[in-house]
């Protein structure tokens, strides 16, 4: 693919997922969306950046900070909004909310509540691609906080033991809810202890999604070639609070102070002025036109959008 055509594929992504979480901002306060919010903002060149590195057959699955992962691999916004307003029409009908989105056919297997517990399921499908002789990768998205968790550790070990395509994909925002890593972690580098697996590492703090995809196709090409799995350890900074809609630097935890470098480089405005190397600033503007009325209408279709029945009740549940 043309770079051009690969620049206006992530600003799409980046775009969407802001311009989507700031509809969500404008409109949560009315109650009509009753599931908890945790938000990308701030994160969109992580998932634009992979999402754009993958292929059409591979798989990825999140946690339940996942708007951006989910529109980044989709690019639509009826069902996820429809999800956000607990509607039949939405992906789960309406079961799922924000934590729990799923686009089967895109290859998002899911998105889960429980810290890690996407982790393991990765691996299942990864092995399933390997036994079936399939030539992709399955990119998993965790937290930093899911590396304290002992399935982590030993879903890499198999991992690496099976040789399975795994992206492990750490998206490290520095702290789980309000507890920052250096209260967490006995160790320094998360990236060192991992370097001792047999997998490929790699680093970033970038939030140009031009990099990370740059970063996530080595990672794709080398998991397919070396037929092991890679951790991609890369950093962002969480622009609102843990869960809600809302900027938190009053919560006592961390300051403002800390916020404004990263919101100096951030994602939107980055890729934005990749975009303008190839598109003039009219086209751009069209683009962005388009994309803030495809969200309006899947807004407002969500809005009209009927609840499921209650026969649905206990249907597609596992008990
Ligand atoms: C197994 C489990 N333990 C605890 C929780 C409560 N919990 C929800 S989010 C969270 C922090 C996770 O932080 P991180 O993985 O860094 O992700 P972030 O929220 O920063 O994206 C915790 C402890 C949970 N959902 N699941």
């Amino acid at each position: 693919m043309k770079e051009k055509e690969i620049q206006l594929g992530l600003y799409r992504k980046v775009y969407l997922t802001r311009r989507a979480e700031d509809l969500i901002r404008a409109h949560y306060l009315e109650d009509g969306m009753k599931t908890p919010m945790h938000m990308s903002t701030g994160g969109e060149a992580i998932s634009s950046g992979i999402c754009e590195a993958l292929q059409a057959e591979d798989q990825v699955l999140g946690t339940y900070r996942s708007h951006a992962l989910y529109l980044s691999r989709t690019g639509e916004s009826d069902l996820f909004f429809a999800e956000m307003y607990g509607k039949a029409t939405g992906m789960a009908k309406g079961k799922g909310g924000s934590m729990h989105l799923t686009a089967a056919d895109e290859g998002l297997i899911c998105t889960s509540a429980i810290v890690a517990s996407n982790i393991p399921v990765a691996l299942g499908a990864a092995f399933a691609n390997k036994m079936a002789g399939k030539e992709s990768v399955v990119a998993v998205f965790f937290g930093d906080g899911a590396i304290d968790e002992g399935v982590f550790w030993e879903s890499l070990n198999a991992a690496c033991l099976m040789g399975l395509r795994v992206l492990f994909v750490c998206e490290d925002n520095g702290y789980a809810v309000h507890i920052p890593a250096h209260k967490r972690h006995g160790y320094q580098s998360i990236t060192t202890i991992v370097s001792g697996f047999e997998c490929d590492v790699w680093q970033s703090d970038s939030t140009d999604a031009w990099q990370i995809y740059l970063l996530a196709q080595q990672a794709r090409a080398a998991a397919i070639q070396n037929n092991r799995p890679g951790f991609l350890h890369l950093k962002y900074y969480r622009y609102l609070e843990h869960v809600g809609v809302f900027e938190d630097f009053k919560a006592g935890y961390r300051s403002r102070t800390e916020f404004e470098p990263w919101l100096e480089r951030d994602p939107v405005k980055i890729q934005r002025e990749n975009l303008l190397r190839w598109l003039t600033e009219e086209a751009v503007l069209l683009l962005e036109k388009q994309i803030d009325q495809q969200i309006e209408t899947s807004l407002q279709r969500a809005m009209e959008a009927p609840f499921a029945d209650h026969s649905e009740l206990l249907m597609d549940l596992y008990a």
